[in-house]
């Protein structure tokens, strides 16, 4: 039996694609009200291809508790927030769950960490805590670092076919881990040490958030001498060694907009591109708000409350905010106007989570002038339609109605 440790946007998915594909599962949350849900039959969040891996796995027997439990294997997926001011990790989650595991699991047991840490945290942190409960690593427990690598949006799909990395101390526990990964993964797995795992997943996500803020700069570049970025990015990216990412209103998630930062807190004075590139992309938002700025002026548009942000979340077609770049230019907006009276609106925030929050495209759509896209949902591209006559700012390049505002 495995027992996944932390049911969120990694965990449940994890848990469910092995329950479906015949493993014995109990996921395992402290959050009750969550555990509840699941045992009442419902997921907790949207993501492509969910709900129905969701049904299968319950007929498989998935089961959800909110106790740890006894077994041989164990996968952790819970948060690794990091310090805004230090750029650091902060493992506390991670240890917290392994001490609770530590309290249960048998002598040898595996406990496989998931959750994305800085290179050197297994080291440094998670070492020490369970030697320091009295446990022999190797010996009553093993530690495997196997950081999970798919894209909200196409999670389903991309836990099935990705490329997996497993971090081991011990070969053969690695190759445990990686038979156990096998039974659902279609793609290679790698068995390799804990730090060259932990580093891997950072620089995979550093290496993007660095081609996006290259892209968000050439954005600068391009508006600065009225030159189209989309167009110049698209015919570099015709040359067969050139793929440069899209500029956008700004970098969110938990992921992409995060990690690049342990590199930055771990290695100040050799992480340079890395931080400007940080920076760059952190700046992003308020860029997007002066570009909102000079297309009121040019329209003579003086009344904020008939202005409309579309979209609320990180980036298309999710419901997760963490980060969000729209929340961003609102706090920015807090600042310069103290009352933003901005309509904003995304069919996939149901709550009400901002001030002047709209609940139907329909009524967003007529109680503004300038609609500004700061997401790509499905939704506003199957209504392009309906923008016509309204200024149109595009951040995300999905509406080609003439005479629309780009970035
Ligand atoms: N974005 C752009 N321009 C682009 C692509 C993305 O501005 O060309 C923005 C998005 O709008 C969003 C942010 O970047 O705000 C991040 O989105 P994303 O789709 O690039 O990535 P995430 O954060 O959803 O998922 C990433 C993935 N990492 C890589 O592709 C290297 C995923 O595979 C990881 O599993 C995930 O981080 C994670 O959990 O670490």
């Amino acid at each position: 039996m495995i027992n996944v440790i932390g049911l969120g946007y990694i965990g449940l998915p994890t848990a469910l694609m092995m329950a479906s594909h015949g493993v014995e599962v109990v996921g395992t949350d402290y959050n009750k009200e969550l555990v509840e849900t699941l045992r009442g039959g419902h997921t907790t969040f949207k993501e492509n291809g969910l709900d129905e891996l969701f049904n299968q796995a319950l007929k498989s027997g998935i089961k959800f508790s909110t106790e740890y439990q006894v077994t041989d294997m164990y996968i952790v997926s819970v948060p690794t927030p990091y310090d805004k001011f230090s750029k650091k990790v902060n493992p506390c989650y991670v240890i917290s769950a392994i001490k609770s595991v530590l309290q249960v699991a048998p002598k040898g047991a595996t406990v496989v960490v998931e959750s994305t840490v800085s290179p050197g945290t297994m080291e440094k942190y998670v070492r020490p805590a369970v030697e320091e409960a009295g446990y022999i690593i190797g010996e009553d427990i093993n530690l495997v670092h196997a950081p999970e690598r798919i894209i909200p949006g196409n999670m389903v799909y991309e836990l099935l076919h990705n490329n997996r990395t497993i971090g081991a101390d011990d070969r053969a526990i690695g190759e445990k881990v990686k038979e156990l990964y096998a039974s659902f993964c279609q793609g290679d797995i790698v068995v390799t040490d804990i730090k060259t795992a932990e580093m891997t997943k950072v620089v995979e996500n550093t290496f993007r958030a660095v081609n996006i803020a290259f892209a968000n700069e050439l954005a600068r570049i391009c508006r600065h001498d009225d030159m189209d970025v989309y167009e110049i990015i698209k015919i570099c990216n015709m040359h067969p060694r050139v793929n440069i990412l899209q500029p956008g209103p700004g970098v969110g998630g938990h992921c992409i907009s995060v990690d690049p930062w342990f590199l930055v807190g771990d290695y100040p004075s050799l992480a340079k591109v890395i931080d400007e590139s940080m920076k760059t992309n952190d700046s992003q938002p308020d860029f997007v708000l002066n570009r909102i700025y000079e297309i009121m002026k040019e329209n003579n548009l003086t009344d904020v409350s008939r202005i409309g942000l579309y979209g609320l979340t990180y980036k298309e077609n999710v419901d997760d905010m963490r980060e969000s770049p729209t929340l961003q230019i609102l706090e920015s907006m807090e600042k310069h106007l103290c009352d933003p009276k901005v309509k904003v609106y995304d069919p996939f925030i149901t709550k009400n989570v901002v001030l002047n929050q709209m609940h139907n495209l329909d009524e967003f759509l007529e109680s503004v002038d300038l609609v500004v896209i700061l997401v790509g949902h499905n939704e506003i591209i199957e209504n392009i339609n309906k923008l016509k006559g309204k200024i149109i700012f595009d951040t995300r390049k999905v509406c080609d109605i003439p005479g629309v505002y780009r970035i």
